[in-house]
């Protein structure tokens, strides 16, 4: 089957339009091709600095312009993370993700984030790190450390955009991914479900991504998590017809999975508020990996125990982090 990057928005459309049965079929088929389809990959996440972020977001707890009541603190000790990625790994995570409410990483706070990249995958775990924008040199020291992923979302349509942050533009975005694409690292990338947007805004989020000189390797897709006192999450309390139901989100990942055949296609923020049901739906169409943990980065999450629920009823295992560690 071949791999597409040229595929228009009328195509991606066709496919949204699909009836339901008729799509999630497709997407099954594709993901079958692809992938194993009872296996879900778990991750945890980890906020390494939290808040004070010099970026205006409208859907974020950490923008330092929103007044959410977040406590903004440093960079956390390299120790520390180690830790909490150990931990991690003993919960059955394969994959550690690390974020930092940065607009970008400064060259001073460099040398610690090569060292977690470094101490983290000597755990076994694959690792990934989202920073913000990158330079060359940042990107560079990232890859030579060994950074499997770099998480850096394209969150909507690019017409969208200028509802969702002003204090960068869409390029900015798509630069700092051609600086990651042009290293070792490989690709995550998504956005965000429910902010507000239309139909055709999530086709022209999905046909950005489609038509990436490279597929994303990882497309995160997130459900907005609304939150108090953020210009996105306050916008929602006004109109609740905002919130994309569950059948147009499990549309929106069938939808990807049919025109990005080999992405890991992650179901990340916004699980809690998902009915088991809807969740189901998605790993059915396509989903190979979601968050575990209390939380996300600074908002809740479905709590573990109710995922491995989840997974046992539906017969889905968990690659092991030792079975990754023996076969690397
Ligand atoms: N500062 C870095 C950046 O923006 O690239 C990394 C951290 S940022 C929290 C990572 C991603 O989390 C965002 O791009 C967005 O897609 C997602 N996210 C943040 N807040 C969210 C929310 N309230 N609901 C859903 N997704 C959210
Ligand atoms: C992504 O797309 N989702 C994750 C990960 N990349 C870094 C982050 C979700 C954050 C949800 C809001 C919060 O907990 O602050
Ligand atoms: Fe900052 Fe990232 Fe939040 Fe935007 S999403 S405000 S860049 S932490």
């Amino acid at each position: 089957m071949t791999i597409r990057n040229d595929w228009t928005r009328q195509e991606i459309a066709a496919l949204f339009e699909m009836p339901f049965n008729d799509l999630l079929w497709e997407a099954q088929t594709i993901h079958c091709r692809h992938h194993d389809r009872n296996t879900v990959q778990r991750s945890t996440l980890l906020s390494i600095k939290t808040g004070g972020c010099a970026e205006n977001c409208g859907y974020c707890s950490q923008s330092a312009g929103h007044d959410t009541g977040l406590k903004a603190s440093k960079l956390m000790d390299v120790d520390a993370v180690v830790t909490a990625a150990t931990e991690a790994r003993s919960a059955g995570s394969q994959r550690f993700c690390m974020g930092a409410a940065w607009r970008s990483p400064k060259d001073r706070d460099m040398n610690a984030i090569v060292s977690m990249v470094r101490r983290v995958k000597a755990l076994g775990l694959e690792t990934c790190m989202t920073l913000g924008m990158l330079s060359d040199d940042q990107a560079g020291r990232l890859a030579e450390a060994g950074l499997d992923y770099y998480n850096h979302n394209i969150d909507s349509s690019p017409e969208y955009y200028a509802n969702v942050v002003t204090t960068r533009t869409y390029d900015d975005r798509l630069e700092t991914l051609e600086r990651v694409r042009n290293s070792s690292i490989s690709v995550c990338c998504g956005g965000i479900m429910g902010m507000g947007e239309s139909r055709a805004d999530r086709i022209g989020f999905l046909h950005a991504l489609a038509t990436l000189p490279e597929h994303p390797q990882s497309v995160p897709i997130n459900q907005l998590v609304p939150i108090a006192r953020t210009p996105i999450g306050d916008m929602l309390k006004n109109t609740p017809l905002a919130v994309v139901d569950e059948i147009e989100f499990v549309r929106t990942v069938a939808t990807a999975r049919i025109i990005m055949p080999e992405a890991m296609i992650r179901l990340s923020a916004g699980r809690e508020g998902m009915t088991d049901t809807a969740q189901a739906l998605c790993f059915l169409a396509c989903v190979n990996s979601i968050f575990s943990g209390d939380k996300p980065l600074t908002t809740g999450n479905a709590s573990a125990d109710k995922d491995a629920a989840l997974f046992d009823r539906l017969g889905i295992v968990v690659p092991s982090a030792q079975k990754q560690i023996s076969a690397a």
